[in-house]
């Protein structure tokens, strides 16, 4: 027996948001939170949002490459709620006072032109549905102590969701070759990290798919307009007040952010 319910949960973890607190594992006390009621907070989290005000603008991947499941420490991609109240515009400084402990990770974002609805997509119909691929970056602020969570924690914490930036006008997809996209993460002008495209699932359009495939098995179509994130390309780094992040994309263009 628990005196645990989504509702409850939702509440908890919407609260350590707008107290910026980070606090245990919600399976430390409901052990038996498993994978589809996880999603169940997660969908429940995303109503509350609704409900006050905030408009949905996409999906997430999150988990999608070795360098974020190795830190983590999780190995299975998820999938989390983007809402307009998270959208960074280019250029402003992260309010780090506003969050937790944010940490910024480097994205190629998709800008949905057509309607993808799973089972059965595959990365090439996935890629012709995008209208326009960007740089990105996600500021990833988890309402649990040190990052720690097991894999429902994480779903039902929208997957740490907090802030992201889309960069750029845009390219068109066909022309790139994704999975050879370079990215170089520096701090502060030094290079900390690099990776290609083919970090995430293969190719970020692979990680469409996928989010594509998931949602579809939840009855859920990604929307023509809608904003995907494909998963961190390398392993998330902390922002400081002071410090300048840059992502470095071969063809996709350079994105530079300050934490305030
Ligand atoms: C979970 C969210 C993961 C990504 O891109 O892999 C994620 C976390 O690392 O806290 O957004
Ligand atoms: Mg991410």
């Amino acid at each position: 027996m628990t005196d645990w319910t989504i509702d409850r949960a939702v509440t908890e973890l919407l609260s350590r948001e707008a107290d910026r607190r980070d606090g245990g594992r919600i399976t430390d006390a409901w052990p038996g939170l498993d994978l589809p009621t996880a999603y169940q907070v997660q969908d429940a989290l995303l109503r509350r949002k609704l409900d006050s005000g905030e408009q949905l603008v996409g999906v997430k991947l999150g988990l999608t490459s070795r360098a974020k499941q190795q830190r983590m420490g999780i190995d299975s991609p998820l999938t989390a709620w983007l809402t307009d109240a998270m959208v960074l515009p280019e250029g402003t400084p992260v309010p780090v006072g506003e969050l937790i402990h944010p940490r910024a990770e480097p994205e190629i974002v998709f800008v949905m032109g057509e309607r993808l609805a799973g089972p059965g997509v595959t990365a090439a119909t996935a890629l012709a549905a995008v209208s326009s691929v960007h740089p990105g970056f996600e500021i990833i602020d988890s309402r649990y102590t040190d990052f720690a969570f097991t894999l429902p924690d994480v779903v039902a914490d929208n997957a740490s969701s907090s802030r992201f930036v889309v960069g750029g006008n845009g390219l068109p997809a066909q022309g790139l070759d994704l999975a050879l996209e370079a990215c170089l993460l520096g701090i502060d002008g030094e290079i900390t990290h690099s990776a290609t495209g083919a970090a995430v699932q293969g190719h970020p359009a692979e990680a469409l798919a996928l989010a594509a495939n998931s949602l579809g098995a939840r009855g859920i179509a990604i929307e023509p307009g809608w904003i995907v994130l494909t998963g961190g390309l390398t392993d998330a780094v902390f922002v400081e007040p002071g410090r300048e992040i840059s992502a470095e994309f071969t063809h996709l263009g350079t994105l530079r952010m300050t934490g305030a």
